[in-house]
């Protein structure tokens, strides 16, 4: 998997216009790796989107960090997919751990979401990954598998999906998972993907991590075998989001 280019975001509900506009010149004026080497994909809340499509570099591609669960219609205050593709926004991210624990949003809904949103051309990165207590329980794998599940069992083509691994323990709070216990859970996901899925789909599948990346502890996380690139947050609108775009060489 080590080929293959790596996924970096932006994200969560942060910003005014004039301080996205700031973090998209920084984006704009940094120097980093070619597209073949890795991919970074912004993620600006809804409102930006346009915005940020406008002024963000073209070697740097955008996400919107939700979209509406199936065909657009009388859903207000919902977004649609069909409204993203529209917009040209070909990135979405689904079945993140806030939208999952603080939305309710469970694993068929984030499978049917994914699903719906691949159906009309979008690209998705969905995220998976257990809280403190099911950790502490020894049920992570069992949760990550069930949430793959139940995303694997609405698709049948794994192109334009990016798994991202995400602890909940580690989202936001500084506490990092190790880089084996990131390694650990990956490869698992993988193996699950292999054994589920196949051969092919398990070794071109990118399995990103996300929860408390940051300029220093990137390297490391990315050095591991199957860490194909990183989800971040709250470093990602700091200067050092440039260095760990630059921890994917
Ligand atoms: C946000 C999370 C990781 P942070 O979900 O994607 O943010 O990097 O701040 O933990």
């Amino acid at each position: 998997t080590t080929s293959k280019p790596q996924l970096q975001h932006i994200k969560r509900l942060n910003g005014t216009i004039e301080e996205v506009k700031k973090i998209v010149t920084t984006l704009n004026e940094a120097e980093v790796p070619s597209e073949d080497v890795v991919e970074v994909v912004v993620s600006p809340p809804y409102v930006f989107l346009s915005m940020v499509k406008s002024l963000l570099r073209n070697d740097f591609s955008i996400a919107a960090q939700n979209c509406w669960v199936r065909k657009g219609g009388a859903f207000t205050g919902e977004v649609s997919a069909e409204m993203l593709v529209n917009l040209g926004i070909p990135w979405v991210i689904l079945g993140h751990s806030e939208r999952r624990l603080l939305l309710n949003e469970s694993n068929e809904i984030v499978g049917d979401k994914t699903a719906y949103a691949l159906s009309q051309g979008l690209k998705v990165i969905a995220c998976v990954g257990e809280t403190f207590e099911q950790r502490e329980s020894g049920s992570t794998l069992a949760v990550v598998a069930a949430q793959t599940k139940a995303i694997a069992e609405r698709l049948s083509i794994w192109s334009n999906i990016v798994l991202a691994y995400e602890p909940v323990w580690a989202i936001g709070t500084g506490k990092v998972a190790t880089p084996s216990q990131a390694q650990d859970v990956h490869s698992e996901l993988r193996k699950w993907l292999h054994d589920n899925i196949g051969a092919e789909v398990a070794a071109s599948t990118r399995i990103i991590y996300g929860g408390s990346v940051n300029g220093a502890n990137c390297k490391e996380l990315a050095a591991q075998p199957d860490v194909d690139g990183f989800l971040v947050g709250g470093a990602s609108l700091k200067p050092e989001f440039i260095d760990i775009i630059k921890s994917a060489t």
